[in-house]
């Protein structure tokens, strides 16, 4: 028997990957909604507030859905610029859905955390599971949150509720929106364009990146996993590979020799700064099995085929 499934935030960074793998399988019908397009029912794409109560519950109602992605979110660069907003969008989206699936409309949910909710005081390398976590950022704040509440649902209504900490993720179908790491994508867009990229981190600063095809893996690996093997439900570390503006120039000058970087340091810094370098992701592993397959030059050298 086919599930009915629904991605919120189908058109940005991840819902628009997640689509694409989502759409090959024979056993779900898919619906898609997001708050930036028109309605149009025959992509089965549905215009949607994702802090709309009502009109969440109504769709919800009308698809018969059996599954959601919540994947709209306002990230940690633009969150520090609107901190309330970012409040807004990312905690009372997720307590509408935890909420409709209480209330036994849907059956099951996926929502994403970040290693945002790690902070200053976290260990910057090889950063546990369980550790000192105290974000600065408001979108840190309302991931951590939110991952506490998924963890209060899961145990006090049994809600099925199933949640990755991603770290940097590098992706070319659609481009980032307001997060530290779009560094990541916007020097590979450049380096293929201009040749000279202006980076707004210091060039040494590493953080935690991932692939996106790696990252929808294992997005799909933990919705389809028997619910007895999810052993954590506030949100799982995951981890990639560690990069630095340094290393990424490195690596796009196999391709392309003569990609120039230049820096131009922002309020951003101080919030990459406060980010692990690398993450232990080995509940992951144990769990449902996640297993990256790209590392740095092999992300890179995909993306400027994809983009070239
Ligand atoms: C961001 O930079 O805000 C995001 C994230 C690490 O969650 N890419």
């Amino acid at each position: 028997m086919s599930s009915n499934v629904l991605v919120i935030g189908s058109e940005g960074q991840i819902g628009t990957e997640l689509c694409l793998e989502l759409e090959k399988r024979d056993d779900i019908v898919l619906y898609r909604a997001d708050i930036r397009l028109l309605t149009n029912s025959e992509r089965r794409l549905y215009r949607l507030d994702a802090t709309d109560q009502r009109s969440i519950k109504q769709l919800i109602r009308e698809l018969q859905i059996d599954e959601v992605y919540l994947m709209a979110a306002l990230l940690s660069a633009k969150g520090e610029e609107n901190p309330k907003l970012a409040w807004e969008l990312n905690m009372n989206s997720l307590l509408h859905l935890l909420d409709l699936a209480k209330e036994g409309l849907y059956k099951k949910l996926f929502w994403p955390s970040s290693i945002a909710v790690f902070g200053p005081d976290s260990p910057k390398v090889d950063t546990p599971q369980n550790t000192t976590i105290n974000p600065s950022t408001v979108y840190g704040i309302s991931k951590r949150s939110g991952e506490f509440w998924c963890n209060y649902y899961f145990n006090k209504y049994g809600v099925d509720v199933r949640s990755i900490r991603y770290p940097g993720l590098i992706s070319h179908a659609t481009e980032p929106g307001g997060g530290t790491t779009d560094y990541s994508v916007a020097i590979i867009r450049a380096a293929i364009g201009t040749r000279n990229y202006t980076c707004y981190l210091k060039g040494n600063t590493i953080l935690p990146m991932l692939f996106m095809p790696d990252a929808i893996k294992a997005t799909l690996a933990i919705m389809d996993a028997p619910k007895e093997s999810i052993t954590i439900r506030t949100s799982y570390n995951l981890g990639g590979f560690e990069t630095s503006p340094e290393l990424m120039a490195r690596s796009i000058r196999r391709f392309i020799p003569d990609f120039e970087i230049n820096y131009s340091i922002d309020f951003r810094q101080d919030i990459a700064d406060s980010w692990p370098q690398s993450i232990n992701d080995e509940n992951a592993i144990m769990d449902w099995g996640f297993e990256s397959e790209y590392d740095l030059d092999r992300t890179v050298e995909a993306m400027i085929k994809a983009l070239g």
